[in-house]
């Protein structure tokens, strides 16, 4: 028989029960972290979202009935009335001494996964428990990260007279060249997934002149590495009256605010993480090489060669990634493999574009963007693509459009690194891959 809630409401969240509340009446609810029962005396580590607190029944101290009724499992959601009592023992030094308790919901005997984080279970059978999972102290210090990131990243560029805009996530044509799109139905028409809010963030920099968005985008790739998603959640920046300088140096100015914010308010699930020496405030600016400086670089330190025109491979990122172990610019890559969008440079051999590097770990790319609509069209046609597939976002460019430059950042791979995992999986809450769908 599982117990009603009735009137019972929360006064407390467990990070909230400090010793300022001894002998104090609180009512706390959660889930069963831990169940020990020795007899006399049973005890019950309660988490919620914030934390755990021990209850404690001693035979005797607590009434007959509230000791010989408990009986619980791991996971059980339970409601506690009682009062705070100090016990250096106990976690955080606090134990709260029930008067009442009520079970609202069981589980089974056996979890399929271990919720007592003794050992870490497998990725994927995590994955397919991930409301469960997502419970555990682990998880709880990585969302944790992730929301300070989130929310520092808002305050920093709202500050820093960003707007926040939203842009649609269905679109007609591609966005940036046709590869790497879901293709949807829309109605009795084929639309796809949007796979960046590129050209809509540039329209938008020729309205609020600085834009963010923080949304999901779409990628079909089929990798099947640790740091590709099918579903990503991107930070996507774009800045008028602005170059690739400006980006630059706002993009190292946020990170760095973001690494401040955490270290000062995410300690606990640092220090979980075992990740608080490793998470340092970088120093401003970052260093910055050309891309033809890397492959030199990379030639003489590690002997790969890489024509000029190619991407840096993995293993090239994974052997720099040893050298260059904080934050650093790649600059002025081939525009030959960079989107039509972004901006030549005076030799055109090179364009006005970057990516933002974690030692071995791209975080971004970004550019100065052509502005010009003739330059557009050409630089669309250049690369194989139709200028008339584009003309709703082509005309914008003739009202006005200013110079602009921006930048699009994979958050959870950054997430991925600021919390020390091994797979991007982890670092979101419900993973889309090629093989994953579920839940
Ligand atoms: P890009 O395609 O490089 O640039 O994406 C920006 C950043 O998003 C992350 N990312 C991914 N993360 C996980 N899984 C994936 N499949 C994946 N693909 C990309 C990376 C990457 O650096 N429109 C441009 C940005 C711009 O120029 O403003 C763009 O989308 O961290």
């Amino acid at each position: 028989m599982l117990d009603d809630m009735d009137d019972w409401r929360k006064t407390h969240y467990t990070h909230e029960v400090t010793p300022d509340l001894i002998d104090q009446e609180v009512t706390l609810g959660g889930w069963v972290r831990n169940y020990r029962d020795l007899g006399g005396l049973k005890f019950i580590n309660l988490q919620d979202k914030y934390g755990e607190r021990q209850i404690t029944l001693k035979k005797g101290v607590v009434s007959d009935e509230i000791f010989d009724k408990t009986k619980v499992g791991y996971q059980y959601c339970i409601m506690v009335k009682g009062k705070v009592k100090a016990f250096k023992k106990a976690p955080g030094g606090i134990e709260v001494i029930p008067s009442e308790l009520k079970i609202l919901n069981k589980t089974p005997d056996k979890l399929p996964i271990d919720m007592t984080g003794e050992t870490i279970s497998e990725l994927d059978l995590r994955l397919n428990n991930r409301a469960l999972d997502l419970r555990s102290v682990r998880n709880q210090a990585v969302f944790q990260i992730r929301g300070e990131v989130l929310n520092t990243i808002r305050e920093f560029l709202l500050e820093n007279n960003f707007t926040e805009i939203t842009t649609p996530k269905i679109i007609g044509s591609a966005t940036e060249g046709g590869t790497e799109l879901f293709p949807i139905m829309y109605f009795d028409k084929e639309a796809f997934l949007t796979q960046s809010a590129q050209l809509y963030k540039e329209q938008l920099s020729g309205v609020f002149e600085r834009v963010f968005e923080i949304s999901d985008c779409f990628r079909a790739e089929k990798s099947h590495t640790r740091r590709h998603l099918c579903e990503i959640f991107t930070l996507d920046i774009e800045m008028a009256f602005a170059t690739m300088n400006d980006v630059l140096k706002t993009l190292e100015e946020l990170v760095h605010q973001v690494i401040k914010n955490v270290r000062e308010n995410q300690m606990n699930s640092l220090k979980f993480l075992k990740m608080e020496e490793k998470t340092v405030l970088p120093e401003l600016p970052f260093p910055r090489y050309t891309y033809e400086e890397m492959l030199e670089l990379i030639e003489s330190k590690f002997r790969i060669s890489i024509e000029f025109g190619e991407d840096i491979s993995t293993e090239a990122y994974r052997k720099l990634g040893k050298e260059l172990t904080g934050y650093y610019y790649i600059t002025h890559w081939p525009m030959s493999i960079k989107p039509f969008y972004i901006m030549p440079s005076k030799d055109p051999k090179y364009s006005e574009s970057f990516d933002l590097q974690m030692g071995w770990l791209e975080l971004t790319s970004g550019g100065t963007r052509v502005h010009s609509s003739e330059q557009l069209r050409q630089a669309l046609e250049a690369k194989g693509l139709n200028p008339i597939a584009f003309e709703s976002h082509l005309k914008v460019y003739d009202f006005g459009m200013p110079p602009h430059a921006g930048v699009g950042l994979g958050i959870d791979r950054w997430i991925t690194f600021l919390c020390g995992l091994d797979d991007i999986r982890e670092a979101v809450m419900y993973p889309r891959t090629p093989d994953r769908l579920t839940p």
